[in-house]
C-alpha cells in the first residue's frame, strides 16, 4: 500500500466523485481509498456515486466506506420504500434519493452499500498514527471515550470554538468531515505534522470534494457543479487565542487541482 486517501463528504454528487476517482486513477491501484460518509443524500446523482464506487472496486481499487450521520437514515429510507421503491411516505430529498436510485434499478446496491457503511464507524492506521471518523471527538475525554454517536455528529454551533482547536492531539492525526467549511483546512503541531485535517468542503453547497493524501500530507480538491447555495461562503474556524495548534489554511484552490 503506497498510501491512504480520505474524500470528505459526497452527499450524492456523482459527478464530482468521478472526477476525483479519475484524478486518482494513476495511483488509485496500490492505495486505499476511504469515504468518510455521507454519501448519497441531498445531491442530485446518488446513482453514480454508487455505480462509481462499484466500478472502481471491480477494477481492483481498494474502496473503504466510513459511516456518516446521514446513512442511518438512508438506508432506513430504502427499507421504507421496499423493493419498489415507494416514496409516499418519506419527506422530500429522501423521496428524490429513492426515485433516482430506483429508476437505475440501485435499490439493493444502495442498501447493500450502505449496510457495508455502517459496520465501519471509524477506520485506523499507522504513519503516522492516524483515525478517520465522520465528524470528530469530544475533545474533553478523547477518542476513545467519546460515543460513537457523538463522533458522528459533533459540530459546534454558530459562534462556539471548533471541537479541533481543542484536541490535545493524544489519538494522533484525525481525518473529518461534517462540517462544510469553505477551504480544507489542516492543524498542524509546532512541528509542522498535521494532526487535524477538516475536509468536508461543501461540495452538495457548490464547494469543493476534497480528498486528503495521509502519507503524503496533500490535498486535491475538485470544484463542484452544483449550483452555489447563497449562505455557504466564508465558512471559516477561527482559531481561538489558546489553541496549541497552527492553522494551515489551504493555499488558493485553483492551487490545488494537480
Ligand atoms: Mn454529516
Amino acid at each position: 500500500m503506497r498510501d491512504t486517501v480520505v474524500i470528505g463528504d459526497i452527499h450524492g454528487c456523482g459527478e464530482e466523485l468521478q472526477s476525483m476517482f479519475d484524478r486518482l486513477r494513476t495511483w488509485a491501484r496500490d492505495s486505499r481509498i476511504i469515504l468518510i460518509g455521507d454519501l448519497l443524500t441531498k445531491g442530485p446523482r446518488p446513482d453514480l456515486v454508487i455505480e462509481e464506487i462499484l466500478a472502481r472496486q471491480r477494477l481492483g481499487w481498494r474502496i473503504d466506506l466510513v459511516c456518516g450521520n446521514h446513512e442511518p437514515r438512508a438506508l432506513a429510507a430504502l427499507r421504507r420504500a421496499g423493493p419498489d421503491g415507494r416514496t409516499n411516505e418519506l419527506p422530500p430529498r429522501l423521496a428524490e434519493m429513492v426515485d433516482i436510485l430506483a429508476d437505475a434499478d440501485l435499490l439493493d446496491d444502495a442498501q447493500e452499500l450502505l449496510r457495508r457503511a455502517m459496520r465501519t464507524p471509524f477506520l485506523r492506521g499507522r504513519n503516522p498514527t492516524w483515525t478517520t471518523v465522520h465528524a470528530g471527538v469530544d475533545p474533553e475525554i478523547g477518542f476513545k471515550r467519546t460515543p460513537q454517536k457523538v463522533r458522528m455528529t459533533i459540530k459546534s454551533a454558530p459562534g462556539e470554538d471548533d471541537w479541533w482547536w481543542n484536541y490535545d492531539g493524544k489519538d494522533g492525526l484525525l481525518v473529518v468531515g461534517h462540517k462544510p467549511l469553505s477551504r480544507p483546512l489542516i492543524l498542524r503541531r509546532p512541528d509542522g505534522r498535521a494532526v487535524v485535517a477538516a475536509i468536508d468542503t461543501g461540495c452538495v453547497y457548490g464547494g469543493f470534494l476534497t480528498a486528503y493524501r495521509i502519507g503524503a500530507d496533500r490535498l486535491l480538491m475538485v470544484p463542484s457543479k452544483q449550483r452555489r447555495q447563497f449562505n455557504f461562503r466564508r465558512r471559516t474556524s477561527r482559531r481561538p487565542n489558546d489553541s496549541a495548534w497552527r492553522a494551515a489554511s489551504a493555499a488558493p484552490a485553483r492551487k490545488l487541482l494537480r
